[in-house]
């Protein structure tokens, strides 16, 4: 049985989510608004199945995969990238690699209780954030 990421998670950190940005090559104004959201995430899991939705109230993001097959990733409203995209398990750990322009690119997501972890990697730049279990 694969862990169960379903429910409603709110953030509560964002570590060097600039800096993340940066390495995207998102634009000064934009950041200086993203910097700001409050990102909220809805899992929607059925096994290996996902649909992640990333809400704020300047834009959304819903990304939906199935464990170990490749399919392209169009980074819409974030940094309109296409990649090639792929998400493992790495025991209980989501471990994304978004295969395209920049480099070392990805995600891993992870739970502890009612936290949920989020690396954002892109080029060398990490951004750490953290949620907390709402529903
Ligand atoms: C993601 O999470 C990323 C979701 O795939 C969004 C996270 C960060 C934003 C990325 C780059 C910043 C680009 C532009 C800034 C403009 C708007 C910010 C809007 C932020 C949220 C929509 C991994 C995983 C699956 O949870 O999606």
């Amino acid at each position: 049985m694969p862990a169960n990421y379903s429910g409603t998670w709110d953030i509560v950190d964002n570590q060097n989510f600039e800096g993340y940005m940066v390495a995207l090559g998102i634009d000064f104004a934009t950041r200086k608004i993203a910097r700001m959201l409050k990102p909220q995430k809805v899992f929607e899991q059925d096994g290996d199945s996902f649909l992640i939705k990333t809400f704020t109230t300047f834009r959304n993001y819903s990304c939906s995969f199935k464990i170990g097959e490749e399919f392209e990733e169009i980074t819409k409203g974030l940094d309109n990238r296409k990649c090639q995209t792929t998400v493992n398990w790495d025991n209980d750990k989501l471990v994304c690699v978004q295969k395209g322009e920049k480099k070392n690119r990805g995600w891993t997501h992870w739970m502890e209780g009612d936290t949920l972890y989020l690396e954002l990697r892109c080029e060398d730049q990490t951004c750490k954030q953290t949620y907390k279990k709402t529903a």
